[in-house]
């Protein structure tokens, strides 16, 4: 059976004060309103990690997720952060590959793998992030692009490794922009990214690896976009920065 999950991505927002504040409202409506069966994650900026890491201590369906991670274990890399310093704090899940890394840091499929690999090798669950843009989307083959990130940054991991990535296809063109994939859009992607799963590592890992949408998704539009047989949550951008807001989507399945 595999995971619902619904993941917010702060980005670069919230001062240590406000964070503080959105982690509690969070913490106190997961506890009181989102089924035990829904695991919720918070992606802060790396500073506020072990803060937010407090605050959601004791409560099995929250957890805090970083932003990125560097490849290498440690070493004259500043301003970075490793996965085994990661793992260090006990921080369980990692966004690896945003569109936004992709673009303005200029991650390759080639760097994503070795961080999707520091990630595992550190006991933490990458939520690899994969989605085309608004070119690729029209000139039609978007299918194949997607799928094609996966192959690149994901397949080299065994069966067993594999089992322990969370996928989120986010369409460039619905992040920060207010545009949605439609509910069948998110939906065609997302089966189209399990059958290429199930075609490299069988039926049975496809069938239990979550994939959640990410690009716009908020309040009004989850619960459509979340009956997709193949879609198992979101990634949320700007609604998971109200609490309100990004509990609703938590219960939106
Ligand atoms: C968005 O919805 O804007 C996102 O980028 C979520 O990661």
């Amino acid at each position: 059976m595999r995971k619902k999950i619904v993941a917010g991505n702060w980005k670069m927002n919230k001062t240590a004060a406000e964070a503080f504040v959105l982690a509690t409202e969070v913490a106190q409506l997961v506890k009181s309103e989102v089924p035990a069966d829904v695991q919720v994650i918070m992606a802060t900026p790396a500073l506020y990690l072990t803060g937010v890491s407090q605050v959601v201590e004791g409560i099995d369906n929250l957890a805090v997720a970083a932003q990125n991670c560097h490849e290498k274990a440690s070493g004259a890399y500043t301003g970075e952060i490793s996965a085994v310093q990661l793992a260090s704090a006990a921080i369980p899940y990692v966004l690896i590959g945003h569109s936004e890394r992709r673009e303005y840091f200029a991650e390759s499929n080639e760097q994503l793998a070795a961080k999707v690999d520091a990630a595992l090798a550190n006991g933490i669950t990458p939520i690899f992030c994969c989605g085309e843009s608004l070119q690729l989307r029209e000139g039609g083959e978007f299918l194949a692009y997607v799928a094609d990130q996966l192959t690149a940054s994901l397949f080299h991991l065994s069966a067993e490794e594999f089992a322990k990535v969370v996928i989120a296809y986010e369409p460039i063109w619905a992040i920060g922009t207010g545009l949605t994939a439609s509910a069948g859009q998110a939906q065609e992607m997302h089966a189209h990214l399990r059958v290429h799963i199930a075609a490299k590592y069988g039926a049975s890992v496809a069938d239990d690896c979550s994939i959640l949408y990410g690009g716009s998704c908020n309040a009004k539009n989850a619960q459509e976009i979340f009956a997709g047989p193949d879609v198992d949550g979101g990634l949320i951008g700007g609604a998971s920065l109200i609490a309100a807001d990004f509990i609703t989507i938590a219960k939106s399945f």
